[in-house]
């Protein structure tokens, strides 16, 4: 072991760490070269071999090695640090100009469209929104809406009563009774919102929308009614010359009552499926209000008269919209709904 020989080691680890080219093989030389096993501290313990005098001396050199050996390797290590870093940060570079994954974008659900559609075209005829609970009593549900007893919309298998007494509202009819009572003329209200009946088959569910309005002033007449009826209808189909008809008909809560009829939009009255083949579809039941109803809510007949008007929103729906089956509002297909994305009312 003389000094040739740890010049020597100093070559072959200058060598080695030249060529590392990773931190792995950097630790490896180190250990190689410094460590407890390594040829250097070997070098150390066969110090006692040589002659006393020449210890110092040689002792020495292989410290001073061993010290310039780790700092070639400290430095080597900076420099693949830096390098391992970046890498790192090469790999992980985001490309801003990339487009975005694409976001689910939900849809408005059609009746909830044509909801917001009614709502739109008759509040921009002066008609206020009024909503109300959709538990309800006897009383508001048919009582004061001048239903007897004996009406047929009474019996068990259209009302879902509840344990207590109280009901599902059958109709929205109950939120302008409770507007008549706690507000004075003159009213242009529209009561929108879910109303129930057990009822259950292929054109009729449990659970359905409905808006019904109604104006109270002096003087209202059926012409009112009609003017009303007619630019609303024209204004929802976006047809200026819809065929209208008013049919004489009966509900409890009006007199006189009608039913109105509109062109078939689907076959422009020639007679299909739809219209079962009359030419016609009816859209929605009005008239004038009972007299029996302004009594029960405190309203002089006499100074007063009205209007009012109901419609089933899936059913005008179905039509703007040529949806043919019932059961597409309830069932959330994507494949149906997605077909409305970016509808607006
Ligand atoms: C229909 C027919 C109608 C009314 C609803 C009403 C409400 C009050 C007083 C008088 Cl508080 N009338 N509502 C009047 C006529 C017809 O609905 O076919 N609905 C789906």
């Amino acid at each position: 072991m003389d000094s040739e020989k740890i010049s020597f080691i100093q070559k072959n680890a200058e060598q080695a760490i030249a060529e590392a080219r990773d931190l792995t093989a950097l630790e490896q030389i180190r250990i190689e070269f410094l460590g407890k096993k390594g040829q250097l501290t070997a070098c150390l313990k066969q110090l006692g071999n040589l002659p006393p005098d020449q210890r110092p001396t040689v002792g020495q050199i292989i410290n001073n090695t061993k010290q310039a050996i780790s700092a070639q390797i400290d430095q080597k290590k900076a420099l693949l640090e830096h390098d391992a870093e970046n890498e790192r940060i090469a790999a992980d570079t985001i490309d801003v100009t990339l487009p975005s994954r694409s976001r689910h974008i939900g849809s408005h659900h059609p009746v909830t469209l044509t909801l917001q559609r009614i709502q739109r075209l008759l509040g921009s005829a002066g008609f206020e929104i009024a909503e109300g609970p959709e538990i309800e009593t006897d009383h508001y549900n048919f009582n004061a809406l001048n239903i007897p007893e004996s009406h047929p919309a009474r019996a068990m298998h259209d009302t879902f009563y509840l344990e207590d007494g109280h009901l599902l509202r059958t109709h929205t009819s109950p939120v302008q009774i409770h507007v008549m009572q706690e507000q004075t003329p003159p009213f242009r209200v529209l009561a929108p919102g879910k109303v129930y009946r057990c009822d259950s088959d292929l054109t009729h569910t449990p659970m359905f929308h409905q808006v019904e309005g109604f104006a109270v002033d002096t003087e209202i007449s059926f012409a009112h009614l009609k003017g009303l009826i007619e630019s609303f209808l024209k204004a929802f189909f976006e047809q200026e010359d819809l065929p209208i008809r008013f049919r004489p008909s009966y509900f409890p809560f009006t007199e006189p009552s009608a039913e109105v009829d509109i062109g078939c939009v689907i076959c422009q009255g020639e007679g299909c499926r739809v219209c079962s083949k009359t030419g016609w579809l009816e859209v929605l039941g009005c008239g004038l209000i009972h007299p029996n109803v302004f009594a029960n809510v405190g309203i002089d007949d006499e100074k007063f008269s009205g209007y009012a008007f109901g419609m089933g929103v899936q059913r005008l729906a179905m039509l703007r919209y040529q949806i043919n089956d019932l059961r597409l509002f309830f069932e959330n297909d994507l494949r149906f709904l997605n077909q409305f994305k970016g509808q607006i009312h």
